[in-house]
């Protein structure tokens, strides 16, 4: 069944990302937008276009009602939610399918088992992917969890079930704090996620952050991209995400692939997925699962030439995967700066009217955004305004032209991280690939002096 019209549930440059991919196909397309966005370059590109409500993302692109509204309204035979929003919202896409409409994205099932850190562990042991060790599954019990703890040997850090995104963890140290952080972690849980289930891991002290890329058709075919190293985080935020990691050898990312490929075959996943690992010591380690099309996936597109947004709309057309494992090659190293309206020295963030705009360009340069001169970047939502990605045939090539990208960005009206990232890639440690999770926020804490 082929798709001929989505509604793109979304704001900003993902959503002019997804319009792309469904004109080169062909397809038309319809934005939603609040009452804040009716000028922003989602709206002006696409062929139709619908207030869904007020600035208030819980009043529009979360209101479920007005959005599978217009998408009746407008004939749509497709909704492709982005990332955020209702991306990984499973009863929204049931009602979505419920509504006859292709939901582009994972089947529903997937996106709750998934949502469910201890379920998603669980399902990721069960399908042969190295876990860190800890807890089977939830711990309530006090005597259990230090017994677990003893086990595994601290520090242990304690999680939410429904957390994600850094959210809802403590580090504990030893025995005698155990029972004090897992009410704390239980408690904090319940009153962000309205579920206080918590369980157990080893503590890694200095891991790197390691994602696969995986797609699968529905029906039992799937394959891997490659992974990501979006290590270079901020508060949990990704500051600029690499592929391939500096530190994955080609043994690791074969295999380490087929293993994630092959758990998306057994569990007949569809449509995209990111299967993230901590490494450390040359282990890889599960912790959680995303059910999406994720902000960085642009560097994979660039080292694999695969349109991941085209991908997942064949895909939810019931067509099948447009490339084989075996004809997937990786070449050559991408970069990704995330661009946000921000102070780049206390990253609060700067919304306001872009005066100027001008987007770096040249060979192997890509910077996906809605921005223009004259457009006013709203107060009411994430500050990312632009992606600068990057290639070259080698990572130290694909650093210098990133160097020479940055500084031909001109954003001007609004505050943006852009020196940031200048500086970023003058690092030692950055253009030796040298850092963990720990790296960004240290190297900013000394930066301040
Ligand atoms: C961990 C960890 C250390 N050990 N789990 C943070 C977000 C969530 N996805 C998992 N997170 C972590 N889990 C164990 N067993 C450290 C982190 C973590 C982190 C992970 C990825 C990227 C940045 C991070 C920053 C701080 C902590």
């Amino acid at each position: 069944m082929g798709i001929s019209r989505i509604l793109i549930a979304n704001r900003g440059e993902i959503a002019l990302r997804i319009h792309r991919a469904a004109h080169e196909m062909g397809i038309e397309t319809v934005a939603v937008h609040s009452t804040a966005d009716a000028d922003a370059m989602h709206v002006r590109l696409a062929d139709q276009a619908v207030c869904i409500g007020p600035p208030a993302a819980a009043d529009s692109y979360l209101n479920i009602a007005n959005i599978i509204s217009a998408a009746e309204c407008a004939q749509c035979d497709a909704i492709h939610p982005g990332y955020g929003f209702l991306s990984e919202n499973a009863k929204f896409a049931e009602i979505v399918e419920a509504h006859d409409i292709a939901w582009i994205g994972p089947k529903p099932e997937h996106i709750r088992t998934m949502g469910d850190k201890v379920a998603a562990k669980q399902t990721a042991g069960a399908l042969g992917l190295p876990l860190v060790p800890g807890s089977e599954g939830a711990v309530s019990d006090y005597d259990e969890a230090r017994k677990i703890a003893r086990d595994i040997g601290y520090p242990v850090i304690i999680k939410a079930a429904s957390g994600g995104g850094g959210r809802g963890m403590k580090v504990c140290q030893a025995e005698d704090q155990l029972e004090t952080l897992m009410q704390q972690a239980g408690s904090e849980a319940k009153a962000a996620f309205g579920d206080a289930t918590v369980y157990i891991e080893k503590y890694l002290g200095n891991p790197r952050h390691i994602e696969f890329q995986v797609f699968g058709d529905g029906k039992g075919n799937a394959i891997h991209l490659g992974e990501r190293d979006c290590s270079l985080q901020r508060r949990h935020q990704k500051v600029l995400e690499e592929a391939p990691s500096p530190v994955i050898t080609s043994e690791d990312r074969h295999r380490m692939g087929e293993i994630c490929a092959q758990a998306m075959r057994d569990m007949s996943y569809r449509g995209a997925g990111t299967i993230e690992f901590l490494w450390e010591n040359g282990e890889f380690y599960f912790i959680e699962m995303n059910t999406r099309l994720q902000v960085e996936h642009p560097v994979t597109e660039a080292i694999t030439g695969v349109d991941l947004v085209r991908e997942q709309i064949r895909i939810a057309e019931g067509r099948p995967l447009s490339v084989k494992q075996e004809d997937l090659e990786f070449r050559g190293h991408a970069i990704e700066c995330r661009i946000n309206a921000e102070d780049p020295f206390t990253f609060a963030p700067s919304p306001g009217r872009v005066n100027y705009y001008h987007a770096a360009g040249g060979l192997h340069v890509r910077v996906d955004s809605g921005l223009y001169a004259g457009y006013s970047v709203p107060p009411y939502y994430d500050s990312m305004i632009a992606k600068l990605i990057v290639y070259g045939r080698t990572r130290e090539g694909c650093i210098m032209r990133l160097r020479r990208a940055l500084e031909e960005m001109v954003i001007e009206g609004v505050k943006t991280n852009i020196p940031l990232h200048q500086e970023l890639v003058r690092q030692d440690d950055v253009l030796n690939g040298d850092y963990s999770i720990k790296w960004l926020e240290e190297w900013l804490a000394k930066r301040e002096g």
